[in-house]
């Protein structure tokens, strides 16, 4: 091929993946296993399995492959150089052979190409297949960073040379090997002087993660810095366990996507069942949804296979790819930082300029606890951790190599990379699978830090916090702060390329009560900045740093002070806050006066108000109005509101003396999460704050539950219950469980955020006689409908019933049960309840002094989302003689006793009228007469034990970290599959293997 010809080619590639959809071949490795080959065909027995090696010493073989499945309707071919790094093929003794190897296997498939548009005038197209080697980075380990950057470079250099039209970095399991792997290609580039596209193919395992514990949303966050290609999934599995992550991926990425399935699940014996069929049949329909721009097979595929792919694709059009803009960022866990999750909480506390115990822990090398800091904020609500080890009298650069090493494992939330020295960045953000920010550039210098940290950020992946700081100095006034951050964005997005959406602009808070006059009336104008810079930059973010405002304040006023002006910030409009989550004063919990002397002070509105601020809290703060006076459902409800558990237990034993446990649940604790809600959507409370008052209503259901009546016997059927795919709310759903277990049902718990494929893999195993769906947000009920296409398309005929504030019997009948056949959503008996009774539950009587939103001084509390109607629906059971303990409420009854088939007995129950947020609520009903006695009714742990069930076992259980199933902060570590892409013949010495990845044991 002339190297004149190569750009041409690319170009015809891009083009004909704007116009149709591209099919790749299939599996190179399965099919050379079932060649049955020797020893000898691999060049020895000490090179048997080593497929590379095969271009050497069968190189018509490999020829052949490729031709076959170009004559089959392949466009692309991909080149036999899965394990073609020299890191794996050192394995065999032929890391030096590595360029070489890789340059043969690009020529056979070139000259493949090359005969095959001769033949029938097609283009066709080489792709210089990259595995993931032998090492997950973040699973395994075994391996440097800096050297799987080189040894992917070495591999794209020989697939460069040998004529490839793009890079593939494909089976992609650990995001930090893909990392490594795109420097690799930027090295071997440079080396080059050439540059080909690199696409990048991750492999979603069937626990519905990668290998490295990403869901596909945050992989394809870790890598969209790269001007990818295409980005797609291949290998794991078969292709209809892969509709939910493609579905995903196609909403969110601007690249076109490629989907690349194993003919199915391998069998006990490793043999791939899909037919050429089957899988077409599957993949025509995602392209018919509008999902993909490049189809192909994986392990088990066959030239018969890419045959009737080829023609079951033929003239639907590709994807147009027009995702929403959306500030991304992830960890282990994906996080978009947008309207509704604001403000996100930055854990301040792993920082050894901010705080003395995490410094004296670094210092002391005691890496295991200082991470602990870390994952204790996790565990209290914050969704970013910053990190910083900036300590002037150590080496910054190997106490952050330390600590990272530890802390990565720990947490599964994106974190914050705070450090002024590009190198500690650099090696940082290696340490980070998904999308880290950077904290901080700004314009001190000119730009030399943004020329210094800007490439990085682009290179791994990252996004920005800029400061509003130029050549003058810190920008104290609302309007220089304003004046910065224009600048900075048209340098940053104009010269340097980066995206709004990366850009955190940072107004900079100042200490408002220091005494320095050229601070006096800074945080109003902070608070003012943010608004200004939000409204001429709608699609950046903003963040600040929200204890310095207090600096130099008694302690008991800082935290007021510190609570008060985070309020006001986030009404103006403030998306990231750093603050130090477990000392802040609840907001909502504050007296009205001070409320009025941090207000006076932020706003400096009265010519001295720092000195009846310090006075205020230098002397002993007057006693607010102890909850212990409140009359007893009032303080039930307080409790639950502050998040306190101080005198829960001996207030539930009051309440239970003239009521049901459930009376309870359904009185004074529900009307105290109502209030909670109410305070959430009026930014009075933080997501770290709903997660305390979160734990004392589960504390308060653990009590309850043992006094609950149970029915006897567990025969009324078998119920799977499930929050869905991205929602963590799950307090409803296991009262929900609670109730049925109570009344005779089994119930299996799959947890929170439960994806639709996990659904019918659940349905299959346990065959239950029921389906319930639960969430609370407005996109889950949208999910509820996606998750009813799926269960009905997998041929799911369970009755379904679905709950959770979002829903309303409208758009249950009219979106989601026409879309289940005549078994799901039925009529039952329970249609006389009525539907539409919308009630909107009352608020607890505020303290006096607790301020409502828009309290002095203050605009008026801004929601999270618009006021509905009124009024919300949860699902309901059939609804038992006793439903409603509060008028008007479709209640959680029992069913009657003596009814007995599942099926018939229970149909699903919403009302009202429109998808719309709470704050209305219909209650739980007391289990009907009849249903005494307590047998203890069997509920099982999520029937996928460890991965989906957050489980409610035992009192006082932990809660789960917003966005995390998984245990507090551990990465899980799984099973490899066995075989892997390409697997190779056993080798007779028993060394090696290659393709595979090496895993330890799985994890307990
Ligand atoms: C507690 C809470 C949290 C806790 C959840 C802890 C946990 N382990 O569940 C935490 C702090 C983690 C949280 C996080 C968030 N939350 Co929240 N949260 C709430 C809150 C205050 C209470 C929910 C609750 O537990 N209520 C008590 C239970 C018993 O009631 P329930 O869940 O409604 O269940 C009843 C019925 O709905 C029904 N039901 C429920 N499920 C099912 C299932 C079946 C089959 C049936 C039959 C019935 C049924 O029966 C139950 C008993 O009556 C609500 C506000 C509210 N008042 O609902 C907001 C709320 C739901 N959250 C909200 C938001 C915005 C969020 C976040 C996005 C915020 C953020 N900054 O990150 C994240 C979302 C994370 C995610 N991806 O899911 C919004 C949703 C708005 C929207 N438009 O979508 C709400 C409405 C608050 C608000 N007003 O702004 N939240």
């Amino acid at each position: 091929m002339s190297d004149a010809a190569r750009p041409e080619r690319i170009a015809r590639l891009r083009a004909a993946l704007a116009e149709r959809i591209v099919v790749l071949d299939g599996a190179m490795g399965t099919l050379i296993q079932s060649k049955h080959l020797k020893a000898a065909d691999f060049g020895g027995a000490e090179l048997e399995g080593c497929n590379e090696h095969l271009v050497f010493t069968r190189p018509e073989l490999i020829r052949d492959i490729h031709r076959a499945y170009f004559e089959a309707g392949a466009d692309v071919t991909e080149t036999d150089t899965f394990g073609g790094t020299p890191l794996v093929l050192g394995e065999y003794g032929l890391a030096s052979e590595a360029r070489a190897i890789n340059a043969r296997a690009a020529e056979l498939a070139r000259e493949a190409a090359v005969e095959a548009e001769a033949g029938d005038g097609r283009p066709r197209w080489v792709a210089g297949s990259i595995g993931p080697t032998t090492r997950a980075i973040s699973v395994t380990g075994g391996v440097a960073f800096e050297e799987l950057v080189e040894t992917f470079a070495i591999q794209a250099e020989g697939l460069l040379v040998g004529g490839v039209d793009y890079l593939l970095i494909e089976t992609s399991q650990d995001t930090r090997n893909v990392k490594a792997a795109l420097l690799g290609c930027e090295r071997a580039f440079a080396v080059a002087g050439e540059r080909v596209p690199v696409a990048v193919s991750g492999t979603i395992e069937a626990m519905g993660t990668m290998l490295a514990g990403q869901s596909v949303e945050a992989f394809a966050t870790a890598v969209e810095h790269a001007p990818l290609l295409y980005i797609g999934l291949n290998c794991a599995t078969g292709p209809e366990f892969m509709t939910d992550h493609i579905r995903s991926l196609a909403a969110m990425t601007r690249f076109p996507v490629a989907c690349v399935p194993n003919a199915g699940l391998p069998d006990e014996n490793g043999r791939y069942l899909e037919t050429p069929h089957m899988l077409s049949r599957v993949l025509r329909r995602f392209c018919q949804e509008g999902w993909l721009n490049v189809v192909g097979g994986c392990c088990g595929t066959t030239p018969e296979h890419v045959r009737e792919l080829a023609r079951a694709v033929q003239g639907i059009a590709p994807r147009k790819a027009d995702p929403p803009v959306r500030s991304r960022l992830s960890g282990v866990d994906y996080l978009e930082v947008g309207e509704d999750v604001r403000p996100v909480i930055v854990g301040e506390r792993t920082n050894v300029i901010g705080s003395r115990k995490f410094k004296e822990l670094v210092v002391a090398g005691a890496w295991e606890e200082a991470s602990e800091i870390a994952r204790a904020q996790v565990k209290r609500g914050a969704q970013v951790i910053d990190v910083c080890l900036a300590n002037p009298d150590r080496e910054e650069r190997e106490d952050l190599r330390r600590f990272l090493e530890v802390v990565v494992k720990k947490v599964r939330v994106p974190l914050m990379i705070d450090s002024t020295d590009a190198a500690c960045i650099a090696l940082a953000l290696t340490y980070c699978q998904g999308k880290a920010i950077i904290n901080s550039v700004n314009l001190e210098d000119g730009e030399e830090r943004f020329e210094k940290v800007v490439p990085l950020a682009r290179q791994l992946g990252a996004a920005l916090v800029v400061g509003c700081i130029d050549e003058t100095g810190m920008a104290v006034s609302r309007e220089r702060k304003l004046a910065v951050a224009e600048r900075s964005f048209e340098l940053l997005t104009g010269k340097y390329g980066i995206r709004p959406e990366d850009i955190y602009f940072d107004p900079l808070v100042f200490p408002a009560a220091s005494g320095d006059v050229q601070y006096t009336g800074s945080a109003v104008e902070t608070i003012e900045g943010v608004r200004l810079v939000k409204q001429r930059f709608p699609t950046c973010r903003t963040v600040l740093g929200i204890s310095n405002v207090s600096f130099g304040l008694p302690p008991a006023g800082r935290e007021v002070l510190n609570s008060v002006f985070l309020y006001h910030c986030t009404l103006a409009g403030l998306d990231v806050a750093l603050v130090n989550a477990e000392k802040l004063e609840r907001y909502a919990s504050l007296p009205e006066e001070e409320r009025t002397l941090a207000e006076d002070l932020l706003y400096h509105r009265l010519p001295d108000p720092v000195t009846p601020f310090a006075a205020h809290f230098r002397e002993a703060r007057p006693p607010r109005q102890k909850v212990a006076e409140l009359p007893l459902d009032e303080r039930l409800a307080e409790r639950v509101v502050e998040g306190t558990r101080e005198g829960l237990l001996p207030d539930l034993d009051l309440a239970l003396a003239t009521r049901t446990p459930l009376e309870v649940i359904n009185g004074p604790l529900m009307r105290g999460m109502d209030e909670v809600g109410r305070l959430f959507a009026a930014n009075e409370l933080i997501v770290a704050e709903v997660l305390q008052s979160a734990e004392v209503m589960k504390a308060a259901v653990t009590y309850l539950e043992p006094k609950m009546d149970r029915a006897s016997g567990a025969t009324r059927g078998k119920v799977v219950l499930a929050t869905v795919k991205g929602d963590v709310h799950d307090i409803g759903k296991n009262l929900v469980e609670i109730i049925l277990a109570n009344n005779g049902f089994r119930v299996v718990n799959l947890g929170i955020k439960v994806p639709p494929e996990q659904l019918v893999q659940a349905v299959k195993e346990h065959r239950p006689d029921i389906l319930g769906l639960s969430g609370l947000l407005v996109k889950s009920a949208h999910q509820m409908v996606t998750t009813a296409e799926d269960l009905s398309r997998a041929g799911v005929d369970v009755p379904m019933l679905v709950g959770g504030a979002a829903l309303s019997r409208n758009f249950v009948d009219r979106s989601i049960a026409p879309l289940l056949g005549d078994g799901g959503l039925r009529p039952g008996r329970d249609e006389r309840a009525r539907p539409g009774q919308a009630h909107r539950r009352p608020a607890p009587a505020r303290r006096p002094g607790g301020g409502a939103a828009g309290a002095a001084g203050g605009a008026p509390g801004r929601g999270r989302c618009p006021p509905g109607p009124g009024g919300r629906g949860p699902g309901a059971l059939a609804r038992g003689p006793g439903a409603g303990t509060h008028p008007g409420r479709a209640g959680l009854g029992a069913p009657r006793a003596g009814h007995h088939a599942a099926r018939r007995d229970l149909a699903l129950h919403q009302s009202g009228d429109a998808l719309r947020p709470p704050p209305g609520r219909e209650g739980l009903a007391r289990p009907g007469a009849g249903n005494a006695g307590r047998d203890g009714a069997g509920r099982d742990r999520g029937g996928q034990e460890g991965a989906g069930g957050e489980g409610r076992g035992g009192p006082a259980q932990g809660l789960p970290p917003p966005g995390a199933d998984a245990p507090a902060g551990g990465v899980p570590v799984l099973p490899g599959r066995l075989g892997g892409k390409h697997p190779r013949p056993p080798r007779r010495d028993g060394r090696g293997g290659g393709g595979a990845l090496r895993l330890p044991a799985p994890a307990a």
